[in-house]
């Protein structure tokens, strides 16, 4: 069988920006996917992902995400398509919580623009919002929104071109590390590779059977609802936003009509609860209703944007996968000689994916990246 350089095992999110990195390089890459080249069986389905900076996590994601922007507006350059939709970011909740908090804690270590309004600005700018006394109200301008389905083909498409071989349905049934070559078993062959990297989301533990850091696959909902006013739901006059609210735990978040569709389409305004859900095998996604979960956001919805639902145009579920502590694990494996990974995205991952691609490119090529990432190793779990 052919020899390659390197094999991605996942072709999402994170795979699809490694092999254009890799092939880019001039390396011989083999990105193989179980699926197809976007799906809606794992993470990265639902038409709309949040980029923003001042990172309420974790400020350690910062100088990561000043990269990750160049990145994105690299990549508007090299394929001629607007790709970032600047709507900015709406947060809210109660003062004082973890949320608001840890967005002005990375705002105000690395100088990022947030404009604290009162009660009548926020009114006059976004006024389908309800806003509650006494909370505070956040606008992070420079925030805004990419279409994760979109930027997933244009990865596969800049990495065939670039000479790598991505192939669809092939399912890995087993894998090896040994003596400096990486051996790949899908039902209908075996590959063979120096080098082997795993970006497979919530299927990172199918093909870590003793993995010992925990990954736990949870099942999200999402909620499309048709506006009562379509008119008030563009990006304009309603932004992204992230919502706390004092009944429960976590946050509401959403997008405005797409920019992509046009106002009336059928694809209303996106808004789902950022808070783990139930843990699932992965493979048993689309197994359940979506009763409960969309509740909870049709009840958001009618207490705090109720201009926002006449009706509700569909539900989906996809995949959060969590680490222990929320945050990725990226790194060269610990047990592996020749296996980097990324994984644990834990439902905050894809504004990161054009760096997470260069950063896997280099731990798997040169052993060591120049990015700021030993937060993300997995000695944190030691
Ligand atoms: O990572 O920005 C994010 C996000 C918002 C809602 C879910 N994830």
């Amino acid at each position: 069988s052919q020899h390659y350089d390197v094999i991605v095992v996942g072709i999402g999110s994170m795979g699809a920006p490694t092999c254009y990195n890799l092939a880019k390089r001039g390396v011989k890459v083999l990105g193989l996917e179980q699926f197809t080249i976007v799906h809606e069986n794992g993470s990265h389905a639902g038409q709309s992902r949040m980029v923003r900076k001042a990172y309420f996590e974790n400020p350690d994601y910062v100088p990561l995400l000043d990269t990750a922007y160049a990145l994105w507006e690299e990549l508007e350059e090299i394929t001629g398509q607007k790709l970032f939709h600047k709507t900015g970011l709406f947060y809210t909740g109660p003062n004082q919580n973890n949320l608001l908090e840890g967005v002005k804690l990375s705002a105000q270590k690395y100088n990022i623009t947030i404009n604290n309004l009162n009660e009548s600005e926020c009114l006059k700018k976004f006024p389908s919002f309800k806003l509650t006394k006494n909370y505070e109200y956040l606008f992070e301008p420079d925030a805004g929104y990419v279409v994760p389905e979109q930027i997933i083909k244009l990865y596969t498409k800049l990495a065939i071109n670039e000479g790598a071989t991505i192939l669809e349905n092939q399912l890995v049934e087993a894998w090896s590390d040994t003596e400096n070559v990486v051996s790949v078993r899908t039902k209908t062959a075996t590959y063979i590779a120096d080098k082997i990297i795993f970006t497979a989301g919530g299927f990172t533990n199918n093909l870590f059977p003793k993995g010992k850091n925990q990954l736990v696959p949870r099942r999200q909902v999402t909620c499309w609802f048709q506006p009562k006013k379509p008119s008030l739901f563009t990006s304009e006059k309603f932004p992204c936003f992230l919502y706390t609210t004092p009944e429960l735990p976590g946050a509401f978040y959403g997008f405005p009509l797409l920019s992509t569709g046009d106002m009336n389409s059928k694809m209303g305004i996106k808004v789902g609860y950022h808070y783990p859900g139930e843990v699932i095998d992965p493979y048993t996604l689309h197994n359940f209703d979506h009763e409960k979960e969309s509740k909870l956001i049709k009840e958001f919805m009618h207490s705090y944007i109720p201009d926002g639902y006449e009706s509700v145009l569909s539900t989906k579920s996809c995949i959060y996968t969590y680490t222990e502590d929320g945050d990725f694990i990226l790194e060269n494996h610990k047990d592996y000689q020749n296996v980097s990974i990324a994984c644990g995205f834990s439902g905050h991952g894809f504004k990161l994916a054009p760096l997470v691609g260069e950063i896997l490119a280099d731990l798997s090529l040169e052993g060591k990246t120049k990015h700021p990432i030993g937060f993300l190793s997995s000695n944190r779990f030691l």
